[in-house]
């Protein structure tokens, strides 16, 4: 009776010990990054707010390639932090860099500029 007891204990305690190196599995980021989709229709969403420091993933689920970019065309200089995300192959997903400048970040297909399906923005705040 004792003996069990003891076994039954012991394998508790092993199973216990043998999930603990499982658990930090999180990358930090809790539910993970904003996301941002671009399909044939555009990008979506057009319009998203983020807080201070936040990266944004883009993720083209379109049949062609994007060439993602800050504002304005073609200096790219109000967040450069966007023009990490750069060109996307179909099926490619990228991270912005740390969005730290509280503004609002619009963005662009860097080689169809003037097509507003591939026009959004960033409010940081
Ligand atoms: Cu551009």
């Amino acid at each position: 009776m004792r003996r069990w007891l003891a076994v039954v204990l012991s394998l508790a305690a092993s199973t216990c010990g043998g999930s603990a190196p499982t658990s930090p599995s999180g990358s930090g980021g809790g539910t993970g990054d904003p996301t941002i989709t671009i399909t044939s229709a555009g990008v979506a969403p057009t319009s998203m707010t983020v807080t201070q420091g936040t990266r944004v993933l883009f993720i083209n689920n379109d049949t062609h390639s994007h060439d993602m970019a800050s504002n304005p065309h073609p200096e790219h200089t109000d967040c450069i932090e966007l023009n990490q995300v750069g060109f996307l192959d179909p099926g490619q997903s990228r991270e912005s860099g740390n969005l730290n400048t509280v503004r609002t970040c619009g963005y662009h297909d860097h080689a169809d500029p003037d097509n507003p399906k591939w026009h959004g923005q960033i409010i940081v705040h």
